[in-house]
């Protein structure tokens, strides 16, 4: 445990008693809607969302990167720094790894992470960058590149991160690509797609029976005219042409101001192409803010259709849940502690929705009590019943308050050199 057992229990116990009564106080009032706050909270306990490895330093943006202090310097340290995330929370049991970025011994990355409790979720592969040394240029594409040789590096690059991830525990690749085009007339949209189903077959050949490849879709940037994969309807599509382990990925920063995802959400569960999330909040585009930072009922929503697909047990329903975010204001851990949480709480208030009478609502067409049915749920505050999930699991019953008296980042920073804030940030 990166943090001392004895200072968690010691804030826990300062806040038991008050957590207590509220859970209490919380029940008796579920218990009048025939909700049991037990059953909500054990499926609360059992939720878990991956963490981005590139989560854990400070992300920045194209034109400036402000480190904080204790910075990690390579995988190792993001992976404490992850484990510090899953032990005050209890909700992230697994890291979501990049690569190159988090290149490392197999081996050693597994037992690390094992060291820690920590396990893998899907791998994401990165051609939407040079590497050093790299023998050929993304500068105009990679999956889709009109060189052949260039496409064929991007493939490669993606089949070793299936061998890493098959190595360490891994079960799904998700594949994002920054391809497409800045002008009008640059690119050919019909042989630019074709070119990348092509690469994007070769990488689903080579994938392993029992994994499952995500592909994700982004509106736009860094292509500004046009981008290859810019909506679910062509994420749709690749997941159609590549076959059944082929998923779409829904990365909540990653469509127009105002869509509306919890539908789309609903439209890929409804024909079994939901592959996962990257949660995140935006207000403008890919902004990558804390999850439910800013529309946390947009979250909500999009909690309503998972659990209305959990309920009625769709046909191979099993989205992965991952955070994908970038900090620059704050330290990143406690921002993953908070998101994580929020994630948890929306699926909370999703649990709550009385799904009989909203579907009554519905079949009546009665649209009042229908709206109402949901904002009841999303009203309730269901703080109690996250706090003692954490509780009973061994975590904090406050994780910024038992992260910041224990002096983590202070620590760390002891041990971590200082980094040079030069250079953009990721995207
Ligand atoms: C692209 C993206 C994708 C990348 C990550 C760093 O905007 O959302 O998931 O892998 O950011
Ligand atoms: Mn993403
Ligand atoms: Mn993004």
């Amino acid at each position: 445990m990166m943090i001392d057992t004895s200072l968690v229990a010691g804030e826990n116990e300062t806040r038991t008693a008050d957590l207590k009564r509220d859970y209490e106080t919380l029940g008796e009032r579920l218990d009048r809607r025939g909700v049991s706050i037990d059953a909500i909270k054990a499926k609360v306990a059992a939720y878990g969302v991956a963490v981005p490895s590139w989560g854990v330093g400070t992300g920045g943006t194209r034109f400036a990167r402000f480190p904080g202090k204790g910075e990690p310097r390579h995988i190792f340290d993001k992976l404490e720094d992850c484990s510090v995330i899953q032990q005050l929370t209890r909700a992230t049991p697994n890291v979501s790894l990049h690569i190159p970025w988090d290149k490392a011994d197999p081996a050693e990355l597994k037992a690390k992470a094992s060291s820690l409790g920590l396990g893998f979720d899907a791998m994401n592969s990165n051609t939407f960058q040079d590497q050093d040394g790299q023998p050929l240029s993304y500068k105009f594409g990679s999956l889709s590149h009109t060189d052949a040789g260039t496409r064929r590096q991007a493939v490669e690059h993606n089949l070793e991160c299936i061998e890493i991830g098959k190595a360490i525990g891994s079960r799904a690749l998700t594949i994002w690509i920054g391809d497409g085009s800045n002008f009008p007339g640059q690119a050919n949209f019909t042989r630019q797609f074709e070119r990348y189903l092509d690469a994007a077959k070769a990488i689903y050949a080579e994938l392993p029976d029992d994994w499952r490849l995500f592909t994700e879709h982004k509106m736009y940037e860094p292509a500004f005219y046009s981008t290859v994969v810019q909506d679910w309807g062509t994420n749709y599509m690749i997941a159609q042409e590549l076959g059944e382990k082929a998923y779409c990925l829904v990365d909540l920063g990653h469509h127009a101001p105002n869509a509306n995802i919890e539908m789309i959400v609903a439209r890929l569960i409804q024909f079994g192409k939901l592959g996962g999330f990257h949660f995140n909040d935006s207000k403008y585009g890919d902004d990558d803010l804390d999850t439910g930072s800013v529309d946390p009922y947009r979250l909500f929503l999009v909690f309503n259709e998972l659990v209305d697909a959990e309920t009625r047990k769709a046909p191979g329903f099993d989205p992965a849940h991952m955070l994908d975010q970038s900090h620059n204001v704050t330290d990143p851990i406690e921002s993953l502690m908070v998101s994580a949480m929020e994630v948890q709480r929306a699926y909370a208030q999703a649990l709550l929705v009385d799904r009989s009478a909203l579907e009554g609502f519905q079949d009546t067409n009665d649209a009042l009590m229908a709206t109402t049915t949901l904002k009841t749920a999303f009203r309730t505050d269901v703080e109690p019943i996250l706090a003692m999930a954490r509780l009973e699991n061994g975590g904090a019953i406050d994780p910024v308050a038992a992260y910041r008296s224990a002096g983590y980042r202070q620590k760390v920073a002891e041990i971590r050199p200082e980094v040079s804030g030069a250079g953009g940030g990721i995207v």
